[in-house]
């Protein structure tokens, strides 16, 4: 058997990237006309499970082998979520935030925040509401190969949840930044260059170590070389800086796949998912 401080070296090699984002919605239509008549998104796939009761709608701005994506949930008859106070948005990056967020108010979307530079920065920023109140950070930037290129999420401890992100799921810090005008500190964390491809922001307000969930937004996954080794180390870094793995690696029935799934130490969850079993769920392996 492998030493522990071996074990814990996987994540790191790992091949590893962000796949997509899995929330709730209540009317699937609703938001998959507003994600591609406003944010320009391609509706990449759909699934009705008629004996689970729910539906899947995916959308994103490419194909699901090399960029991020949005997985939507419908549940049969649940039309209203509560989105809680610690999901914070996910973020689309846009060439032209003018153009993009007249067209979200020329649609009936709700702005709430107008275009122009973040408070305590520069970068040029608009915050729009999707249909069932989901935040959208709207970033003004250069052409780049993943405009959905943030999920943010509130955490209690940025440091814990630094070493978290680090240590189990292989990801790197790429950028820190504290604001203290505005009590807060944000940590881009991901696989590459946040310009490039999506990064989870962990956002800590000065002073506040508990949000609520509500039961809107589900997880993230990432991909995996090798789900089993994977849990390996989550469940020494869980040990460590809290948090708990949610389902053991292995197949899930029916489907195949293989995942394993954790919450993190604020209980924010993600999914690893075997990579060559996610291509052959797309029929792309
Ligand atoms: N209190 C904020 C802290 C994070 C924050 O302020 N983030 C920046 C973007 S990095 C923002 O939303 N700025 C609002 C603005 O510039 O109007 C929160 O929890 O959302």
């Amino acid at each position: 058997m492998a030493s522990s401080e071996n074990v814990l070296e996987w994540p790191q090699k790992d091949k590893r990237r962000f796949l997509h984002a899995v929330y709730r919605v209540g009317d699937l239509d609703r938001t998959i006309k507003f994600y591609t008549e406003c944010f320009g998104m391609k509706l990449l796939r759909k699934r009705d499970v008629p004996e689970e009761k729910y539906a899947n709608a995916f959308l994103g701005f490419g194909p699901e082998d090399t960029n991020f994506a949005v997985e939507l949930t419908y549940n049969y008859g649940v039309d209203k979520y509560d989105i809680g106070t610690g999901f914070g948005h996910f973020a689309i990056a846009t060439e032209d935030i003018t153009k993009l967020v007249e067209t979200v108010r020329a649609s009936g979307g709700k702005v709430a925040r107008e275009p122009g530079p973040v408070k305590g920065g520069t970068t040029v920023i608009a915050f729009v509401d999707d249909p069932d109140g989901y935040k959208f950070e709207i970033i003004q930037r250069g052409p780049t190969p993943e405009p959905l290129c943030q999920v943010m999420l509130r955490v209690g401890d940025l440091e814990r949840s630094i070493q978290f992100y680090q240590k189990a799921c292989g990801m790197k810090l790429l950028r820190k930044k504290d604001v203290p005008d505005y009590k807060y500190t944000i940590a881009m964390m991901g696989y590459a260059d946040e310009h490039e491809t999506t990064v989870l922001e962990l956002t800590y307000n000065y002073g506040v170590t508990e949000y609520t969930k509500g039961n809107a937004y589900a997880q993230v996954a990432i991909s995996t070389e090798d789900v089993y080794k994977s849990a390996e180390v989550v469940d020494i870094v869980t040990k460590e800086l809290g948090g708990k793995i949610t389902r053991q690696p292995g197949p899930i029935p029916g489907l195949n796949t293989k995942i394993t799934s954790f919450l993190d130490p604020d209980g924010w969850k993600t999914v690893l998912v075997d990579h060559v079993d996610f291509l052959k769920e797309l029929g792309k392996a």
